[in-house]
């Protein structure tokens, strides 16, 4: 039987993150933490490594999540994701839920290694990459998932060289159970799928779009929006992987239906750190997407 579809109204209304974070004002991890702890529910163990989270979290004695938390070192959390689930063991305990929760810093370059051996022994937890797509707590660095034509910190003139790593996919070729890409433009679809994967075996990825105003350059009021633009143009598309079967979900998924995408140039048009992306380097981008979706549209005939 198909799960029913979590609303704004049957969202349950306990809250797990104090409201008054640090995170700078419209940050879109501040959205994704708080409706993701709500999934996860209060007999959850929380893993965070060095990133904009911790400084969410805030300095001892002041917390802003009301569970439990251990902050490791940048390569490790994943190893200490493998520790706690060993030490509830020794415990009898099997109710608790371990998650993770990393920058795209923290698990597409510096955590991948622990990661990928956890994977590989299928330890049972939930890993949580939300992706702003730069090393953002310590002034915009390009990580292995800034897209190409993003400027940072590192990449002032040109923007970035390369293309952004496809760490789901990375994933995936682990052979998990349950490997999902979200928005914390479409937290709903956030909730349904970490409630949907909590039963199954081993462990889950989900890696989470996250729009950021200082990172990306807009005005934080416009992140939803650019969120949502990023997917309407099918430029980053919400899916699930089951037991290895691919489905789009939520506007992806409806985008299949309309077989209309937003023109790419409108998103990178919104944001200051794609201003060096010439309409060539557009045009060549809104290519690989067209062709992508050819694909999705094929599939579905
Ligand atoms: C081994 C190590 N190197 C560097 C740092 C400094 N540092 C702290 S947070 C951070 C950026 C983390 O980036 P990311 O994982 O993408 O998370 P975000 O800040 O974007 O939330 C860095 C480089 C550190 N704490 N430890
Ligand atoms: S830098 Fe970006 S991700 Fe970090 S707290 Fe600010 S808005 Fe959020």
């Amino acid at each position: 039987m198909q799960q029913a579809k979590t609303t704004i109204l049957s969202l349950p209304t306990g809250e797990f993150v104090h409201p008054g974070t640090r995170a700078c004002t419209g940050c879109g991890l501040s959205i994704a933490y708080r409706v993701g702890l709500k999934a996860l529910g209060p007999d959850t163990m929380l893993i965070v490594p060095p990133s904009c989270l911790t400084v969410l979290q805030g300095l001892f004695p002041v917390a802003s999540t009301k569970l439990p938390c251990l902050n490791v070192t940048f390569a490790s959390t994943a190893a200490a994701a493998t520790g706690i689930l060993a030490t509830l063991k020794a415990q009898g305990n099997t109710h608790t839920t371990v998650a993770a929760w990393a920058g795209d810093g923290g698990t597409s370059d510096i955590g991948l290694q622990a990661l990928s051996g956890a994977a590989e022994r299928g330890d049972n937890f939930i890993y949580f990459c939300y992706d702003n797509e730069g090393y953002m707590n310590t002034g915009v660095q390009r990580s292995g998932t800034t897209p190409i034509g993003a400027i940072t910190a590192n990449t002032p003139f040109k923007g970035k060289l390369q293309q952004k790593k496809d760490v789901p996919a990375i994933m995936a070729a682990h052979h998990l159970s349950y490997v999902a890409a979200c928005s914390a433009a479409y937290p709903l679809d956030l909730y349904d799928k970490i409630l949907k994967c909590r039963d199954l075996p081993g462990t889950k990825y989900f890696h989470i779009h996250i729009p950021c105003p200082p990172g990306w350059g807009y005005d934080p009021r416009y992140g939803i929006k650019i969120g949502r633009l990023a997917v309407e143009t099918g430029y980053y598309d919400l899916y699930e992987v089951v037991n290895g079967e691919f489905r789009l979900t939520a506007a992806s998924e409806k985008l299949v239906e309309k077989r209309k995408l937003v023109p790419v140039r409108e998103y990178f048009r919104s944001q200051s750190r794609f201003k060096v992306l010439t309409e060539e380097q557009i045009a060549d981008i809104q290519k690989q997407i067209d062709d992508k979706w050819e694909g999705y549209y094929k599939k579905s005939d």
